[in-house]
């Protein structure tokens, strides 16, 4: 990977390129630096999975600021690139405009906003009750961004939710096809169903469209798809969403289970990573090295 081109850069390269590419979810600073330690070229910075680590819910209960200074430790942390879930653009289009200004000045590589109503609701929620964005106002807000952009490649993804809100696909494709001439990066057509049957139908449907605006997806729900039906469907990027964050909630639930009912750290020691490791992802080397420089001992 090339250190030395831009973030943004980075992610356009990947969205456009002819491989099926990937992004991480990560919440944090650390679980951002895990990723990209863990070969991925890219993150995802989720909005489930920031708000849950924050204890909060999906339904924008964190205010923007809160996720910006999220997101802001995750872009620090690493060299790689960050697509933050953007999830409505929290507000109208003057919001869009401020959120894209911020991201930019914090190294983030680009947002994705989805076509809901803020404050909007997880996608695999309620669902069918979820009112969508007017197709017209929500151009607005993608031209908006990308009016107020100072780096071109700068990325927003407009994200459809039109299958997981029940309307079907040729909505699904007539919005896509709205937000890519309204100027989007890449459509993310989410789907909901156990299999990638929806997503496959609107691969089709979009044909050569994928080429100027390329498609990425979130398979939580259709897990069990092998990943090269999504490269051999045309597919641009696939996003593991939310597997960090569960995962670390599975660890955290057995670990404090343990030392609660045993009163003990015995039996964890040999299960978990050392402090050693921490301060290695803390990156405390370099920390050593900068005070043998600037710390002068008289
Ligand atoms: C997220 O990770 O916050 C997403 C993907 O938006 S989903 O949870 O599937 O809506
Ligand atoms: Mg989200």
């Amino acid at each position: 990977k090339n250190l030395t081109t831009k973030k943004s850069t980075q992610l356009r390269a990947m969205l456009q390129s002819n491989e099926l590419e990937f992004l991480m979810e990560a919440h944090n600073g650390i679980s951002a630096k895990i990723a990209e330690e863990a070969g991925f070229k890219g993150i995802w910075g989720s909005g489930l999975s920031i708000s849950a680590s924050l204890g909060v819910r999906d339904n924008n209960e964190a205010s923007w600021t809160q996720v910006l200074d999220v997101v802001e430790y995750m872009s620090d942390a690493t060299r790689i690139p960050i697509l933050l879930d953007g999830d409505t653009g929290y507000g109208n289009f003057n919001n869009m405009r401020r959120l894209v200004m911020k991201l930019e000045q914090r190294g983030v590589a680009g947002v994705c906003i989805e076509d809901k109503i803020f404050p909007k609701t997880n996608s695999f929620l309620r669902t069918e009750a979820q009112p969508l964005a007017d197709i017209e106002e929500f151009c607005g807000k993608i031209k908006a961004g990308q009016d107020t952009k100072l780096d071109d490649d700068f990325n927003i993804i407009a994200r459809v939710e039109a299958l997981i809100a029940g309307w079907g696909l040729q909505e699904a494709v007539k919005r896509a096809d709205a937000y890519r001439k309204a100027g989007a990066n890449a459509i993310l057509m989410h789907s909901k169903i156990s299999k990638p049957d929806e997503i496959l139908a609107f691969m089709k449907e979009w044909g050569e469209r994928s080429k100027e605006c390329p498609v990425v997806i979130v398979p939580t729900k259709y897990y069990a798809t092998p990943t090269n039906v999504f490269r051999e469907a045309g597919v641009s990027t696939v996003i593991w969403a939310n597997h960090q964050m569960r995962m670390a909630v599975t660890a955290m639930q057995n670990v404090t289970k343990t030392i609660f009912e045993e009163q003990s750290l015995m039996n964890v020691e040999d299960k978990i990573v050392s402090v050693a490791e921490l301060f290695r992802l803390q990156n405390d080397k370099e920390l050593e090295a900068a005070e043998k420089l600037y710390l002068t001992v008289a």
